[in-house]
Formats: structure tokens, C-alpha cells, sequence
């Protein structure tokens, strides 16, 4: 298996619920290591960027207000199979269909609002990792 890097984000929903610490226990525990991290209340144009490839869905505009309504948790974990594994620990992003025990399935209360965020391919960690994290942000152990 390859050691990866992924971007994770911790979303305001889960910020506002205390539960950032449950959150990165559960990468921890699943033997990701958080390699760089920062607190950031995005903006509009930030959060917008960000999800530039739901740019024409519908739920646009209400994903960027829900991303920018308080502050995030932004992460670089790095692990085998990272961005796979992530994906797995994050489950589906309907929290109504997220398997038991998934971040979602115990953190999230709807599809809009539905804790964290995940990288979803290799070519999607690189771009995600750079949009949020400079090279030296990074503390590879
Ligand atoms: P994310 O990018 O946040 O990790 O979530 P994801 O890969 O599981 O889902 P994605 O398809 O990339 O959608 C990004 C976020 O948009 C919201 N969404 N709403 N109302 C809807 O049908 C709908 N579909 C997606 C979700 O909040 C999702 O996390
Ligand atoms: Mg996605």
C-alpha cells in the first residue's frame, strides 16, 4: 500500500458540536497522522474555490453558506492508503446512509451539514492539500 496524503476538513457543524478532538482521535486511532493543521473561518471566495467543481449544482450556494457560517478545521493526514481510508472512516455523504459507526453516522445530522470533509481521489488530495497548506505547513514524522 502507498503512503498518502489527504485533505480533511472538520466542518462548522462539527466545530460548533466540540467534537474535534473525537474526530482526529478516530484518524489517529485508524493509524492516520495529522502531518499539518489550522483553524480557518473561510470566506466566501475561499470556500467557493474550494468546491469550484459543484460550481453549477444546485446545492452550491447553500454549500458555501454552510462552509462559511463559523469556523473550520483544516488537516493533512498522511497514512497508507490515506485517502481511501479517510473516505471509509468519513462515511456516505447522505449522514441518513453513512454506515454505523462513520464519522457521519455519528457526528452529522444532514447532507448539508455532514461533519467533515474528504479528498476524494489522488489528483483531488494534491489540488486540496496546495489550496489550504504551503510546502513548509507541512510536518512529514
Ligand atoms: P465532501 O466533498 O464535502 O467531502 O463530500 P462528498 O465528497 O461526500 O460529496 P460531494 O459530492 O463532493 O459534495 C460536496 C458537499 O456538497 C453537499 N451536497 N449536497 N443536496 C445535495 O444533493 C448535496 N449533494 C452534495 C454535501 O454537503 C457534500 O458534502
Ligand atoms: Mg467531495
Amino acid at each position: 500500500m502507498a503512503t498518502e496524503r489527504t485533505l480533511s476538513i472538520i466542518k462548522p457543524d462539527a466545530v460548533a458540536k466540540n467534537a474535534i478532538g473525537e474526530i482526529i482521535s478516530r484518524f489517529e486511532k485508524a493509524g492516520l497522522k495529522v502531518v499539518a493543521a489550522k483553524m480557518l473561518h473561510l470566506s466566501e471566495e475561499q470556500a467557493g474555490g474550494f468546491y469550484a467543481e459543484h460550481k453549477e449544482r444546485p446545492f452550491f450556494k447553500d454549500l458555501v453558506g454552510f462552509m462559511t457560517s463559523g469556523p473550520v478545521v483544516v488537516q493533512v493526514l498522511e497514512g497508507d492508503d490515506a485517502i481511501a481510508k479517510n473516505r471509509d472512516l468519513m462515511g456516505a455523504t447522505n449522514p441518513k446512509e453513512a454506515a454505523p459507526g462513520t464519522i457521519r453516522a455519528d457526528f452529522a445530522e444532514t447532507i448539508d451539514a455532514n461533519a467533515v470533509h474528504g479528498s476524494d481521489s489522488p489528483a483531488s488530495a494534491e489540488r486540496e492539500v496546495a489550496y489550504f497548506f504551503s510546502a513548509d505547513e507541512i510536518c512529514p514524522r
